[in-house]
C-alpha cells in the first residue's frame, strides 16, 4: 500500500470528517493542507487531484478518491476497520445517516458558516481578488455563494432555516439513540464519524445550545468529545483559530427559529 496524502482543510466539515476516520482506524496519514481563504483550491496542482476544486482528496500512490464519505468507506476498507457492518440493515442504517450527513446537513451548514464565519474573511480580500478566483471556480453556484457573502448583508432567515433543519436532523438522532448505543448499530461506525463532524460544526458556530433540546444526542456528543479522535481530528489550534462568532446574535437566531 502506498502512503496515505490528504488533500484538506481544517476548518472544513467534510475533511474533518476524514481525519475522525484516519485517527479512529489510527492510519499514519501525510497532510496536504488546501489553504482555502487562498482559493488553493482552485489552482491547477489541486484541480488535477479534484476537478470539482473540493476537499477533501485523498491520494494513496497513483489512486485518488474524492467524496468524504467514499474516502472513508475507502479508508475502513483499508485499515479492515469494522466502522461499516457486515448485517444489511446495519450496513443501510450507517449509508442512510452518512447521506443525510452530506445532503441534509453539510448543506445546512452552509449559510450559517458563509454568513457567520466567511463573510468577515471575504469583505477583508483586495478588490479584485475574490472575483479572479470565483471565474476560475467549477461550480457556478459556489462561486455565486461566495461572491454574495462578500457582498450581501447577513442573511438572517436563511440562518434561521438551517437551524430549522438542523433541529430536525438532531431530533431525528435523538430518536435513533433512544433505540441503539451508537447512530447506526450497537457499535460505534462510520454514521458517528460523519455526524460527530456535525456537533464540530455547531460548536463552532456557537450553536451547541441546541443539543439542550435532545438529551440523547448531548450523551451522544459528550462521549464523541472523549474519545481521542476527537481532538486528533481538529488539529493544531493555531491552524482552527476562533471564528469569533456574534455569539448574542446566534442567540437571537435560535429564538427565532425556536418561536
Ligand atoms: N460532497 C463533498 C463536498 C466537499 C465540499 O463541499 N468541500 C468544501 C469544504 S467543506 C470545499 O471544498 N469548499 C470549497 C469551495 O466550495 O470552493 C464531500 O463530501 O467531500
Amino acid at each position: 500500500m502506498g502512503r496515505i496524502e490528504l488533500f484538506h482543510e481544517w476548518g472544513s466539515i467534510q475533511s474533518h470528517k476524514v481525519r475522525l476516520c484516519l485517527a479512529e482506524l489510527g492510519l499514519p496519514w501525510i497532510s496536504r493542507r488546501v489553504d482555502l481563504a487562498a482559493f488553493a483550491n482552485l489552482q491547477a496542482d489541486f484541480l488535477a487531484i479534484n476537478p470539482l476544486g473540493l476537499v477533501p482528496a485523498l491520494r494513496i500512490g497513483d489512486e485518488i478518491v474524492t467524496e468524504s464519505s467514499r474516502i472513508n468507506e475507502r479508508l475502513n476498507d483499508l485499515a479492515d476497520g469494522g466502522l461499516l457492518p457486515t448485517a444489511p440493515d446495519a450496513r443501510q442504517r450507517v449509508r442512510a445517516w452518512t447521506s443525510v450527513a452530506d445532503k441534509v446537513v453539510h448543506p445546512a451548514v452552509r449559510p450559517p458558516t458563509f454568513n457567520l464565519i466567511l463573510k468577515v474573511r471575504l469583505r477583508r480580500l483586495p478588490a479584485g481578488a475574490l472575483d479572479a478566483a470565483m471565474d476560475r471556480h467549477p461550480h457556478a453556484a459556489r462561486a455565486d455563494a461566495y461572491r454574495e457573502a462578500a457582498k450581501a448583508p447577513i442573511d438572517c432567515r436563511a440562518i434561521i432555516r438551517s437551524i430549522a433543519t438542523m433541529k430536525q436532523v438532531l431530533a431525528n438522532m435523538d430518536e435513533a439513540l433512544s433505540q441503539r448505543r451508537w447512530l447506526a448499530a450497537e457499535t460505534y461506525t462510520l454514521a458517528d464519524v460523519a455526524l460527530s463532524a456535525f456537533i464540530d460544526r455547531l460548536d463552532r458556530l456557537a450553536m451547541s445550545a441546541l443539543l439542550d433540546a435532545v438529551p440523547n444526542v448531548q450523551a451522544w456528543a459528550d462521549a464523541i468529545r472523549n474519545r481521542p479522535s476527537f481532538p486528533l481530528a481538529k488539529g493544531p489550534e493555531a491552524e482552527r483559530p476562533d471564528p469569533l462568532v456574534d455569539r448574542a446574535l446566534v442567540e437571537r437566531l435560535i429564538a427565532a427559529a425556536n418561536s
